[in-house]
């Protein structure tokens, strides 16, 4: 197939009935827990680690040890990685849509297509993470500023689900798109965040909902700048309250975890009393326990060893959990959440578990305050 053809950019999965259909989706979606309707799951076709992303290299340098500006070993993904982690991802949607939960898929991209801006040139990344290029609050769709020039663009992968959530009357937004200039680069590796530019960058990642309160996680993939964005967007409909100082590395869901009003599960090695944000001291707190470590690969890790809190909510009383996780499983259940245990072999490699795969589109219910 030729590689400079519109149609070879970003190509519609094959054989993919559902990525026809036009008809208008409603976004609904206010807080992490509320039964859940409609949903998007990342798929793994054609994932590469990009080399050329110098904003990647650089946090693959910091969170490794080698030198900023060294040359950055980048493995391939093998094919097995990639065939499991299909796999994976097909149960876990053939699990909700037994539920009868609506489950889409972004359409795959042509991952060797360079990309440029005025600052870089890379190739593409992946879809394997809705989660981080788009946010839902209440009926408003969000493009993250994503923190990756590899993953730019990776929202078009989305575009005709976004035009059925406009058609379906949803309030559909971009952030603007940061420079990622090699100046916006960390170069010192004693401050541990990768970026350091004027420019507003967050991962929808990065925040967590619960009714008219968002926690934005102050970290390498979200600046002050992207929470100030958010907030002007936003504005007094909702209250986003920063999270500095809790992690720097990447995204907020390997550290706090809404379970269901009231409850929120947290990362003992991140988060205590003092530091819990204000709004959730009046919630009951659990802390994780220690995670079970496993790998199917040599490949590295692309997050933290947290990832088993990086669970998804089907509703208040049922979560999806990674099965290694037994420990935090005997957890929930002591709290009175079942759990449908599932695997995501390669999710540590990959950067993601079952809440980083999936963007709530519907969940049923509405905005509430839970802390009044
Ligand atoms: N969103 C999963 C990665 C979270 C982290 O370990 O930074």
């Amino acid at each position: 197939m030729p590689h400079n053809t519109p149609d070879t950019i970003i190509g519609r999965q094959e054989n993919d009935p559902a990525s026809h259909d036009n008809s208008p989706i409603r976004v609904n979606a206010h807080n992490e827990w509320d039964p859940l309707e409609e949903v998007v799951v990342g798929i793994i076709d054609n994932a590469r680690f990009p080399r050329k992303d110098h904003v990647l290299r650089t946090d693959i340098a910091l969170e490794t040890g080698q030198p900023i500006h060294g040359d950055i070993e980048m493995p391939d993904i093998p094919e097995f990685v990639i065939e499991e982690t299909k796999e994976d991802l097909n149960i876990f949607a053939g699990e909700m849509e037994k539920m009868g939960i609506t489950v889409h898929r972004p359409d795959a991209m042509d991952t060797q297509r360079k990309v440029a801006s005025p600052y870089w040139e890379t190739e593409q990344f992946y879809n394997y993470c809705p989660r981080d290029v788009l946010m839902t609050v209440g009926d408003r769709i969000i493009e993250s500023a994503n923190i990756f020039p590899s993953r730019h663009f990776e929202a078009y992968s989305y575009r005709d689900l976004l035009l059925r959530c406009l058609e379906g009357g949803s309030r559909w937004i971009a952030a603007p798109k940061p420079r990622l200039r090699a100046v916006d680069c960390n170069t010192d590796s004693q401050v541990k965040t990768i970026l350091n530019t004027v420019d507003p960058a967050f991962d929808a990642a990065n925040v967590i909902k619960a009714g008219k309160d968002l926690f934005y996680l102050i970290s390498s993939s979200g600046n002050e700048a992207g929470l100030k964005w958010l907030r002007s967007i936003l504005r007094d409909e909702y209250r986003v309250h920063a999270c500095p100082g809790l992690y720097t590395g990447m995204h907020i869901d390997t550290t706090i975890t809404l379970l269901r009003p009231g409850l929120v599960l947290v990362n003992p090695e991140r988060v205590n009393e003092d530091n819990l944000p204000e709004p959730l001291k009046k919630w009951d707190v659990i802390y994780a326990p220690e995670m079970e470590e496993y790998a199917y690969s040599n490949l590295p890790p692309l997050c933290s060893a947290w990832l088993g809190l990086n669970l998804f909510m089907i509703n208040p009383g049922l979560a999806v959990v990674d099965a290694h996780q037994k420990a935090l499983i005997k957890l929930l259940e002591k709290h009175k959440i079942d759990v449908l245990p599932l695997r995501l072999r390669h999710g540590s490699p990959l950067g993601g578990g079952f809440h980083c795969v999936t963007l709530d589109i519907r969940r049923k219910g509405g905005k509430e305050d839970y802390f009044k």
